[in-house]
């Protein structure tokens, strides 16, 4: 894996490192990244895993007969080596370098079973349902704007099958008009208290501490922030809250953020970025079993970013939280197939979902929640034979 050119094609860069583990246990640590490659689930992670050929990933439903090991290059770009988990486990017994300890600590932390977060378990798939009450979102065109619509839709989504309801009030499309704290407030708190008030578990979809604070006591449970508590107030209120948190990575800022996205290596970026946002997240009082990560799919990404983020989509259990994934009508699939309106993406936004929950995502966030609950469904009984 190399850079991405702004056009979004990864640069190809021969090996500089030797083939060997040992090579890559040579590297700084912080060169070093680990995800889960060739991914099984169902029966046959079972029988992987019993048989001590694969790891179970996040105590979940997916299993890794292989690794993938990223190194970062001095000259930029990264290298990647693939190895069978028998061959890596005896690696760790007989390495102990600085080297071998970080990536001991990735692999414990892909392997780390997961606590319930917001009381969904975390060892089975869920589904959000998107509730944009916001006259000008992307994907919805304000569809749902006004406060009974925008209950109404949370009924439908929950009675589809959502587990929970993610409540924003403010469209984060690039070119979208600004809306102060008391317009959103305003907007987003009758939804959620007329939701909560009728069970459902309410998520707000916002970056503001004030709207966070306003949300969590009309009943809301969850902070869904594409800042990921980055604005002033928002990592304080989140720790004295005890709210579980979903923190996503965002390069530059909605009006601007597709311009002129640049990485080294994106999914290697984005994943500097999420371990430093939980770390600090953590050092504030929040346990990490309170935290999802989300690589922000759209927010600041070519699409040549978005595809690599998505291809190693399991590094991102290396974090130690649960993975949170937005793919839902997103632009990407109209660069891939030229729909240019997002109503019109239901097929890309499954496939993408699907891959996510193969590479053991546990949360999607979608507009299409009884089509996603079904493939996903469908997915999981054929993998169950299998
Ligand atoms: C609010 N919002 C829009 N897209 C999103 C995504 O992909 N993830 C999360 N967490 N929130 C999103």
């Amino acid at each position: 894996m190399g850079p991405a050119d702004p056009a979004g094609r990864p640069e190809q860069r021969g090996p500089v490192l030797g083939r060997g583990l040992d090579s890559f246990g040579a590297l700084a640590p912080s060169a070093l990244y680990l995800a889960p490659h060739g991914l099984l689930g169902g029966a046959a992670a079972a029988a992987a895993v019993a048989a001590g050929l694969a790891w179970r990933i996040a105590g979940g439903w997916t299993a890794a007969p292989l690794l993938k090991l990223f190194a970062r290059m001095p000259m930029g770009g990264a290298e990647a080596l693939v190895v069978s988990i028998p061959e890596f486990a005896a690696w760790l017994d007989r390495n102990h370098g600085p080297a071998a300890g970080r990536l001991r600590l990735l692999a414990d932390r892909l392997c780390a079973p997961r606590p319930a977060w917001a009381g969904l378990a975390l060892d089975r798939p869920h589904v959000m349902g998107i509730v944009n009450v916001t006259p000008d979102s992307f994907s919805d065109g304000g569809d749902h704007a006004g406060t009974a619509a925008a209950i109404a839709h949370g009924q439908a989504l929950r009675a589809a099958g959502a587990a929970i309801l993610d409540v924003g009030g403010e469209s984060t499309r690039p070119g979208a008009a600004d809306v102060s704290v008391e317009a959103e407030i305003a907007r987003v708190v009758p939804v959620i208290r007329a939701l909560a008030a009728e069970g459902a578990l309410v998520s707000v979809d916002t970056r503001r501490a004030p709207v966070m604070a306003a949300a969590l006591e009309a009943g809301a449970v969850v902070l869904n922030d594409i800042e990921a508590l980055t604005q002033p107030g928002t990592l304080a209120l989140a720790a004295a809250t005890e709210a579980p948190v979903a923190l996503m990575h965002m390069q530059g800022e909605p009006r601007t953020m597709q311009a002129d996205p640049r990485y080294d290596v994106a999914a290697l970026d984005v994943f500097d970025w999420l371990e430093a946002r939980v770390a600090a997240a953590e050092a504030a009082g929040l346990p990490r079993g309170r935290m999802l990560v989300d690589p922000g799919i759209g927010f600041g990404k070519a699409l040549g970013h978005n595809l690599e983020i998505l291809a190693a989509l399991g590094l991102y259990h290396a974090t130690g939280a649960g993975i949170l994934l937005g793919v839902s009508r997103k632009s990407f699939i109209g660069r891939i197939d030229g729909s240019t309106d997002p109503k019109r993406r239901l097929g890309g936004s499954l496939a993408a979902a699907l891959d996510g929950w193969r590479q053991g995502a546990q949360i999607v966030r979608v507009h299409d929640v009884a089509e996603t609950v079904q493939a996903l469904a469908v997915a999981q009984a054929i993998g169950e034979i299998g």
